[in-house]
């Protein structure tokens, strides 16, 4: 299972050599002015210590100018080369580019998984992607973003109204930004290299935060443009399946039920549940989540899912038959 955070290896978007230098300059100079007050302290404290001076010995300095200028000088020029590299790398990330010239990408974050939906393409389809992460195979599964290189893409991200705060970090791209239920928030970004990149939830936001992954997939503008013009392919890999079991995992419900045992994770286990139920009990709790809690659980958990018919029968018939 590969579960490294590989991305602050990378440097593969138009930010990174402005987003590090900011790092940097950060990073030394609080190095310098922290140890230009520890050193000294350490060093006085040694040199005055109790048996080398006697009270009698102490002077009655009141000021020295050429000192208190420089404390108060020193800090203030640090404190304005913190601002210009923080604001400047901030205008950088803040500043969109105009919508006209870039992809617009809808991003959802919910409890625990990623979608991703675009644009109407030519033949007025819309591509729809995302899931949880294959904890079993360490793969990112169909969660990932697909973007051409060296294009500016703008996400508008936002969470279900019912669900809590996640925020949607690229370290290969030095990119983050919240996504908050109920609210749009935006970032834009420029891939310069081809190759995928590791998405994580940097927002701590329950059970399966920390699978809560995703990739970015940098592809040539001619792929890319083959796939966005498709129209019977959802993942350049091949088509976004649309079974029971997938849809099962792509929803999240595996990371809160088991369907195979009777383990309970955060709900209640699945394990035939069409012999105890009928199917508008199974619509409807999934449609409206607090209408029947069962005993020992809370409503308020479980997300109310508001699916495209189809993939609620589907996914009602899986949960009969296990198929
Ligand atoms: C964030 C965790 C979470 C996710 C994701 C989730 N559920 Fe639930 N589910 C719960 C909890 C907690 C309950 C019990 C409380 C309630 O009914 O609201 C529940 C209840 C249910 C019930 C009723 C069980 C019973 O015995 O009455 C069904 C059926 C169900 N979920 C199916 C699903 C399906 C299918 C999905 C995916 C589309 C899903 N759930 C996604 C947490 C979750
Ligand atoms: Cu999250």
């Amino acid at each position: 299972m590969s579960n490294t955070l590989k991305g602050f290896n990378d440097s593969a978007s138009t930010f990174n050599a402005d987003m590090d230098t900011a790092f940097a300059v950060h990073f030394i100079l609080s190095g310098i002015l922290i140890l230009s007050v520890i050193v000294p302290m350490f060093y006085f404290a040694w040199k005055y210590r109790a048996d080398k001076v006697k009270n009698e010995d102490i002077g009655t300095l009141t000021h020295h100018t050429l000192l208190e200028i420089l404390w108060t000088a020193i800090p203030v020029a640090a404190v304005m080369v913190f601002f210009y590299y923080g604001n400047t790398t901030m205008q950088m990330f803040r500043t969109m580019p105009a919508e006209s010239q870039s992809i617009v990408v809808n991003v959802e974050g919910s409890k625990w998984k990623w979608k991703y939906e675009y644009a109407p393409n030519k033949a007025g389809h819309v591509h729809k992607i995302g899931g949880v992460y294959d904890k079993e195979k360490g793969t990112m599964g169909m969660s990932a973003l697909y973007v051409p290189v060296n294009t500016n893409i703008i996400l508008k991200m936002t969470a279900p109204l019912n669900d809590v705060i996640h925020s949607y970090f690229v370290p290969a791209f030095r990119m983050k930004e919240d996504v908050v239920p109920g609210r749009v928030t935006k970032q834009w970004f420029n891939a310069s290299k081809v190759g995928e990149y590791d998405v994580e939830c940097a927002e701590y936001c329950g059970t399966d935060h920390s699978y809560m992954y995703s990739k970015i997939v940098v592809m040539e503008k001619a792929d890319y443009e083959a796939w966005y013009n498709s129209t019977d392919k959802d993942t350049p890999a091949g088509n976004f399946a649309k079974d029971g079991k997938a849809l099962y995992a792509q929803n999240g419900c595996a990371s809160c039920h088991s369907i195979d045992s009777d383990a309970t994770l955060v709900g209640p286990s699945l394990q035939g549940i069409g012999a105890k139920y009928d199917a508008q009990y199974l619509s409807d709790a999934l449609t409206n989540p607090d209408k029947d809690v069962p005993e020992g659980f809370y409503p308020g958990i479980m997300p109310a899912f508001n699916l495209p018919a189809e993939d609620l029968k589907t996914l009602i018939k899986y949960m009969e038959t296990g198929k």
